[in-house]
């Protein structure tokens, strides 16, 4: 391709070349770039078309067949059209945060005369409600026009939690690319994550310098505010990212995780619990408070009480609360929460709300009217919901199919962003039949493992069990007395060799000791003490040596947190390239023959195919040649037909 474009270049065909010619002409290396880019975009398609989509957990293909419409904001007063992107977007929070800093950041958030509102659309939605698919083109697409439409919302939960993973493992992107992105387009509303703990973005503890390099890192790119939680409420394990945060210079929101319903007589977790760990949280310092109801257990009448106390107790501690609509009460909690006290709380754009996910925002709003401000317009919100009804099409895919609310979560307790996971992996394995087994099954092994609080990471552990339960036949009795002898799922072993920390009232005896025997020790101290720090200078020459020179902090970070997972994405970038370009509905779905798929691989440069035949498959070599017109020109990739 370089001396093609060479041999086609105007200077060099009129013979007005000079030696330097070459290293004049970077333009030279940027077509022959580019021209790798499309060919390699055009082999995603063509492996798409013969092989059908190797998205994992897609099922089917996104119902919305046209492009997204991109909906027009209404001044709500003038009711004049704004031009989002030709309009800076109006001052919000996040101009207070970075003129004034975290802490009058925090005391102005307090000192505000109502509840704000985090919209958790591009990170705990979709994780809740369509497996965490959502694409960074979509995000952006809508970008500018959320910038206006949320402006006065408190943050816009973006990043973290599944969403770091899944980007890179499932859909071929860059978790990195897409904060920096949204950060640009975005410049006035807050950016918040989900970091947990000592954990990171991970599924058990990472030594802590790799935590610190991380949030440094997201802090950097883009993140505002850390909701930093851990899995146990262990305390220790909690302040190594919230220590982090506090060197990274973020707005910390230490969390305490409210497991069940505190208001069961006999809970081992209680408000007398709660109110330790939030005693211990503040002593440990933080800008606000996070209660993370991560299943949406808490109930309106236990919200008031516990808000109610912990305001009581600390007048000007900001308290920010997150909670999941799985039994159909996040409306109601959420106002009650903001009655007693609280200054902040979740919520999602309309049509990514509800069952797993958080309570829609405009539901929000109408219960707060006459009594509550906070600080969003009711018609901005229901018109940017018309892009987000348009995803919840274009990711049909991807839906869990929940009907409805389920109330048995206060007796399973399983996450918002587990219920439906386990529900698709029942499905998957074949247990679908068996998913009111799942659930029961879920509730015992959480009794097994001692009742734990539950959410990621240690939610996972008590769902493996489950699975683990429901595909082997085995009851509670059979767990206990055959713990020496089952081939017991890793992450229930990582669990009870306390590489998440320890738990409240302590391990499960003398189920720890017969499940370990002598193949995992127990941890006495929590991991980050014995773990070895890693060596940045070591891991960036490993990946240069791997990936070449241009490896930068956030690879660094990524291979840190998912050295696989990361791997593997490099291994299908250097196949496809940048697939991020791709519109989802031609990322997800083969093109019919003929169709023309527009994309725009950067800025100014759009690239117009057409696919246009499919050759006959070799005998000889199980390929097939896939024929294409690429911005009017012919091209052709051969392909393997691994059908
Ligand atoms: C996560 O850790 O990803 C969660 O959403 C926990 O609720
Ligand atoms: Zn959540």
């Amino acid at each position: 391709p370089f001396l093609l474009a060479l041999l086609t270049n105007p200077t060099f065909i009129e013979g007005n070349c000079w030696t330097t010619f070459i290293d004049d002409t970077p333009s030279l290396f940027q077509m022959v770039s580019s021209q790798n880019r499309a060919s390699k975009l055009l082999t995603y398609l063509a492996d798409l078309y013969v092989n059908g989509s190797s998205i994992k957990g897609q099922i089917g293909f996104p119902k919305l067949d046209t492009e997204a419409l991109i909906p027009t904001l209404h001044d709500p007063k003038t009711g004049i059209a704004i031009d989002v992107n030709h309009t800076p977007p109006p001052r919000g929070w996040r101009q207070v945060l970075l003129e004034e800093g975290p802490q009058e950041f925090a005391k102005k958030i307090r000192e505000y005369k109502g509840c704000l509102i985090t919209d958790t659309t591009w990170r705990d939605a979709h994780q809740s409600l369509l497996a965490t698919r959502v694409r960074t083109i979509d995000l952006l697409n809508i970008a500018p026009t959320t910038a206006f439409a949320l402006n006065g919302a408190f943050s816009l939960e973006c990043w973290g939690g599944a969403t770091f993973d899944v980007s890179m493992r499932f859909l071929y992107e860059d978790p990195w690319v897409r904060l920096r992105k949204l950060r640009k387009l975005v410049p006035n509303i807050p950016f918040q994550m989900l970091l947990r703990g000592a954990n990171g973005v991970a599924y058990s503890s990472l030594p802590d310098n790799a935590i610190d390099q991380f949030v440094k890192e997201a802090k950097e790119n883009g993140v505002d505010i850390f909701r930093v939680f851990d899995a146990l409420n262990d305390l220790e394990q909690l302040k190594v990212g919230v220590d982090a945060v506090k060197k990274a210079g973020g707005v910390v929101e230490a969390t305490v995780c409210y497991s069940g319903d505190m208001l069961k007589p006999g809970k081992k977790y209680n408000l007398e619990y709660y109110l330790k760990v939030v005693d211990e949280i503040v002593q440990m310092g933080t800008h606000f408070l996070g209660i993370k109801d991560m299943a949406g257990t808490l109930k309106p009448a236990a919200a008031r009480l516990l808000i109610g106390e912990i305001r009581k107790r600390y007048p000007d501690l900001p308290i920010h609360v997150h909670t999941h609509d799985s039994a159909g009460t996040g409306v109601a909690s959420m106002t009650e929460c903001a009655k007693a006290g609280a200054d902040v709380i979740d919520a999602a754009s309309n049509s990514m709300s509800g069952l797993t996910s958080q309570p829609s925002i405009s539901a929000i709003l109408a219960s707060f009217e006459g009594s509550i401000n906070s600080g969003l317009s009711e018609s901005f919100v229901r018109e940017l919901d018309e892009y987000w009804a348009q995803m919840r099409l274009l990711y049909s895919c991807f839906e869990a199919d929940l009907k409805g609310p389920d109330p048995e979560v206060y007796s399973h307790e399983i996450p918002g962003g587990q219920l439906t996971n386990l529900l698709f992996q029942a499905q998957q394995l074949g247990l679908g039949t068996k998913w009111l087994e799942t659930k029961k099954a879920y509730k015992i092994a959480n009794q097994i493992l001692g009742d734990l609080v539950k959410v990621t990471p240690t939610s996972k552990v008590v769902g493996d069990l489950a699975q683990f339960m429901v595909s082997n036949n085995l009851t509670e009795e059979d767990i206990n007395r055959l713990a020496g002898e089952l081939d017991f799922p890793d992450s229930v072993l990582d669990f009870m060799e306390g590489l998440m920390g320890t738990p409240y009232g302590g391990f499960p005896e003398p189920l720890r000791t017969n499940m370990l025997g002598n193949k995992r020790q127990k941890l006495t101290e929590r991991p980050g003490l014995t773990l070895k720090p890693v060596n940045f200078r070591e891991v960036k020459k490993e990946l240069q040596s791997r990936y070449g020179t241009q490896i930068d902090e956030t690879d660094i970070a990524s291979y840190i947190m998912y050295p696989k997972v990361y791997e593997a994405y490099r291994k299908q970038v250097e196949k496809y390239g940048d697939l991020s370009v791709l519109p989802t509905r031609n990322f997800l779905k083969p093109a019919a023959v003929g169709e023309e798929i527009v994309v725009d691989i950067e800025q100014g440069k759009t690239l117009i195919i057409k696919l246009l035949a499919i050759g006959e498959i070799s005998q000889k070599s199980g390929t097939r040649e896939v024929f294409f017109e690429l911005n009017g020109e012919m091209r052709s990739v051969t392909v393997e037909d691994k059908t």
